[in-house]
C-alpha cells in the first residue's frame, strides 16, 4: 500500500495525478507547506530535507519527486513513461527539465516572497528571476508548435509536472504569459480524469487563465 505525503497544489500533485493514472490503491497525508508542516519535527523524521513529495511504500520512504514518478511508472508499466530508447530518454529529459530547471526557477521567486513579502518585486533579482521563467515558457510554446505534448503526440509524465508547476504562476508578483499552444496543452492535460481527481482531492483550483 502506498501513502503519499503531499502539500496541496505543490510539485507533489504530479505524483498524486500519476497515482490516479495508474489506478492503484493509495492513501494521502496532507503536510501543508503553507502551515509550516513540512518543517515540523515529525515530518523532518520522514524527510530531513523538509519537502514533499514523499511516497511511503509499505515501510520504505522514497523521496524526490522525479525518483518517485519514475519508480511508479516503471513498476506499473504506465505509458506515461516509455519503456526504452529515445522515447524514454526524451521523457526523462523533459521530466528533469520540469523537476530541476523549471521548478527551481519558481523556487527563486518563492524564496524572495518568503524573505521580502509583497516587496519582493522591488528586489533587483526579482525581474530577472521572472524573465528566466518566461524564457522557459517561451521555449515550451515554440516546442508545442509541432506537437500536442512536450515529447510528441502522447501525454507523458513531464507534461503532468509542468502543468502542475504552471499553476504557481498566478502567485508571482509579475505576470507570466503563456502562448496559445501552451494554453491548449494545459487544457488537454488538466482535462484528464486523473488530473481532475487530484485537483478535487487536494481542493486546488487551476488558476492559469486558459
Ligand atoms: N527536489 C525535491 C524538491 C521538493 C520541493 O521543493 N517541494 C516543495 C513543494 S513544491 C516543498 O515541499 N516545500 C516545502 C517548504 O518549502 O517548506 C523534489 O523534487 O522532490
Amino acid at each position: 500500500m502506498y501513502r503519499l505525503y503531499y502539500s496541496p497544489g505543490s510539485c507533489s500533485m504530479a505524483v498524486h495525478v500519476v497515482l490516479n493514472e495508474i489506478g492503484v490503491d493509495f492513501k494521502i497525508a496532507n503536510v501543508a507547506a503553507s502551515a509550516g508542516q513540512t518543517k515540523s519535527s515529525e515530518f523532518l523524521k520522514i524527510n530531513p530535507r523538509g519537502g514533499v513529495p514523499v511516497l511511503k511504500i509499505d515501510d520504505f520512504y522514497l523521496r524526490e519527486g522525479a525518483a518517485i514518478l519514475t519508480y511508479l511508472l516503471e513498476t506499473h508499466k504506465s505509458p506515461l513513461l516509455p519503456e526504452s530508447g529515445l522515447e524514454m530518454a526524451t521523457t526523462l529529459e523533459w521530466l528533469c527539465f520540469a523537476n530541476s530547471t523549471l521548478h527551481p526557477a519558481y523556487g527563486r521567486c518563492f524564496f524572495q516572497h518568503r524573505i521580502l513579502g509583497d516587496a519582493a518585486k522591488e528586489n533587483p533579482l526579482y525581474k530577472p528571476s521572472i524573465e528566466q521563467i518566461q524564457k522557459y515558457w517561451n521555449e515550451i510554446e515554440e516546442r508545442l508548435q509541432t506537437r500536442d505534448y512536450l515529447c510528441g503526440n502522447d501525454c507523458r509524465v513531464a507534461d503532468i509536472l509542468v502543468t502542475v508547476i504552471a499553476n504557481w504562476s498566478p502567485m508571482m508578483q509579475e505576470p507570466i504569459n503563456f502562448g496559445p499552444k501552451t494554453k491548449a496543452f494545459f487544457t488537454r492535460v488538466i482535462s484528464r480524469p486523473a488530473f481532475q481527481k487530484a485537483l478535487m482531492e487536494e481542493q486546488v483550483t487551476y488558476k492559469v487563465n486558459l
